[in-house]
């Protein structure tokens, strides 16, 4: 055992994981990419009810994820009232109307085809829950003051990322819906000016008649290029 010699200005803990055999880290990390592999946004949902304690722990496995200076600069806003998602439901067909019918966008629209998205978002109110993620801009500490936030849209990005592995692996379905704009999400959740609307996440089951577009997954070697000074010589 070597002992520390480093010296702090700040308070520091000894950090030690197990180093696991070549054949365990492979196994684990197959095992996780077949399950995730086998996740699917999805739209349509069954009213079937799920526990508030199912979409907390899915908040907490979120509320791990790095961040800017440690800000976590993420709210997570869950509701399962009916009238409320009825009123997020008017206020994101209202903007999708827009999207598809007025804007004039043929690339973007062509691009969506295969997934035959439209105005119509049904999902909203069907699915048990919704989880609006709001980014802070600024976090306001509890003595009231304001403190700035750093590197925000990539730590909520990787928060929300965190919260779809750990609802599909409850076994629980979502959809990363982005209404555009979204402002609206603030008003109706009552979020202060400093928090942005990220993405609202459609919570449930997946309903009897759930249906996916075809699609296949990049391969590896278009996703992954391993460079050394070699390679371009
Ligand atoms: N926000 C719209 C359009 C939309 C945009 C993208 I990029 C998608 O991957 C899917 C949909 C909607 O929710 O229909």
């Amino acid at each position: 055992m070597v002992a520390p010699t480093r010296t702090h200005t700040h308070p520091f803990v000894p950090y030690r994981r197990p180093r696991l055999s070549e054949d365990e880290a492979l196994r684990r990390g197959l095992e996780l990419f077949r399950s995730l592999n086998g996740r699917r946004s999805v739209r349509w949902f069954s009213p079937d009810p799920v526990a508030p304690e199912l979409i907390g722990t899915a908040v907490q496995i979120a509320n791990t994820a790095p961040s800017g200076a440690h800000h976590q600069p993420w709210t997570f806003v869950a509701t399962q009232d009916a009238a409320l998602k009825r009123r997020i439901r008017e206020a994101a067909e209202a903007e999708e109307r827009r999207f598809y019918h007025d804007r004039n966008v043929p690339e973007w629209h062509a691009a969506l085809a295969p997934l035959e998205t439209n105005e119509h978002k049904e999902f909203l109110e069907t699915a048990p829950w919704l989880v609006a993620v709001f980014a802070q801009k600024s976090t306001t500490l509890p003595d009231g003051a304001r403190r700035k936030n750093y590197y925000v849209s990539e730590s909520v990005g990787i928060a929300c990322g965190l919260f779809i592995t750990a609802l599909h692996t409850m076994g629980l379905a979502t959809l990363t819906h982005t209404p555009n704009p979204m402002a609206f999400l603030r008003d109706a959740l009552g979020r202060p000016a400093t928090e942005r609307p990220y993405i609202l996440f459609p919570v449930g089951y997946p309903s009897e008649d759930c249906e996916v577009p075809v699609l296949e997954r990049k391969p590896l070697r278009e996703a992954l290029v391993v460079a050394s000074t070699m390679s371009n010589s």
